[in-house]
């Protein structure tokens, strides 16, 4: 894997798709901890609710806007006036535009809309966007099954209406690295310039895979969230992936970071009532515990013999458990 030299940035969505997860509940509280520990993290811009949505929901924004952790804040809407201009609102510096441009989605989301009325709608928002002053990320949802064409024209016309990003989302969780490569790769040729992010669901348990291919094609920011928590199976998880990029040297993760990020991970475990297994990479109680007697044995001589990674780069420390009867 060869990781291209701009480290990629990293946006936490923990607030937003988290928040989507079943039976999740963040109080104000909690909001403003986690918001503080994913910006310690080194999140580099932090993705909140919907404002639109409820008072509470444009209050939660506010609160983490207002406490200037000095990462930029992202806040969601569909394309539609009354969306943005929530999101103008609650004085977020950008709004993430999201809307379905494929067949599925028009008979599903849009009412039978036809493709071109979609175009329209782009248009209008992120041009209703730019004029409010605010930064647009333009996200295709369900791009992951929106013909090359189509995806080509929205993404064509958000850019000429002036989107500052846009992004590729994999909304059911169905891709594979190689196909990641392949279409993240087309994109960055088509747009050399655009800062382009990609947003994988892990429904086949490979969005962390498809995020490093993402990286590895020219993705300028990948969406994460802590515990990878989100809808259904959820999204690349933000530790994990900020591990392997200090892994690949690809991007610096100190231990204090390490520990925020931790410390976020057992937040959102109470909120959304589920723990991380405790063979999680990383953060989970036995990432760095041996047990069976040669593994045991050997890592007393060399730790590096079942081992990925100093656990301590990490914050962890290396555990043997009891030499059992394995062998
Ligand atoms: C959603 C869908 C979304 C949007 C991603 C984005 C997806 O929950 O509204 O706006 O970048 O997976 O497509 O999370
Ligand atoms: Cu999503």
């Amino acid at each position: 894997m060869h990781i291209t030299a701009k480290p990629p940035r990293l946006i936490d969505a923990t607030l937003r798709e988290g928040l989507q997860a079943p039976n999740t509940i963040f109080s104000e509280l909690d909001i403003i901890h986690i918001a503080e520990r994913i910006a310690e993290g080194g999140a580099d811009m932090i993705e909140v609710g919907h404002p639109y949505v409820s008072q509470k929901a444009m209050l939660n924004t506010r609160s983490v806007v207002d406490m200037q952790l000095g990462v930029p804040v992202l806040a969601h809407a569909r394309a539609c006036r009354p969306d943005i201009h929530a999101v103008y609102e609650s004085r977020a510096d950008w709004v993430g535009v999201f809307l379905g441009v494929n067949e599925i989605s028009e008979k599903s989301r849009l009412g039978g809309r036809d493709f071109e009325a979609l175009l329209d709608i782009i248009s209008d928002a992120i041009s209703y966007a730019k004029s409010l002053g605010l930064s647009v990320r333009f996200t295709i949802e369900d791009t992951s099954r929106t013909d090359q064409e189509r995806m080509a024209t929205a993404y064509a016309l958000a850019i000429e209406n002036g989107a500052d990003r846009i992004c590729f989302a994999d909304s059911v969780g169905l891709m594979e690295p190689k196909a990641v490569t392949d279409t993240i790769r087309n994109l960055r040729q088509r747009h050399p310039r655009i800062e382009i992010e990609t947003h994988f669901h892990n429904d086949r348990g490979l969005a962390m895979a498809n995020a490093l291919a993402a990286i590895d094609s020219g993705a300028d920011w990948i969406s994460v969230s802590v515990n990878g928590l989100g809808e259904r199976c959820g999204i690349t998880d933000h530790v994990v992936l900020a591990a392997n990029l200090l892994y690949l040297d690809s991007r610096a993760l100190s231990e204090d970071q390490v520990r925020s990020l931790a410390h976020a991970s057992s937040i959102v475990s109470r909120c959304s009532g589920q723990e991380i297994s405790k063979s999680s990479p990383v953060l989970g109680k036995y990432a760095f515990t041996h047990t069976a007697r040669l593994h045991v044995l050997a890592v007393h001589k060399d730790k590096r013999s079942y081992e990925w990674i100093d656990p301590q780069l990490l914050g962890r420390s290396h555990k043997t458990a009891e030499i059992t009867d394995n062998p």
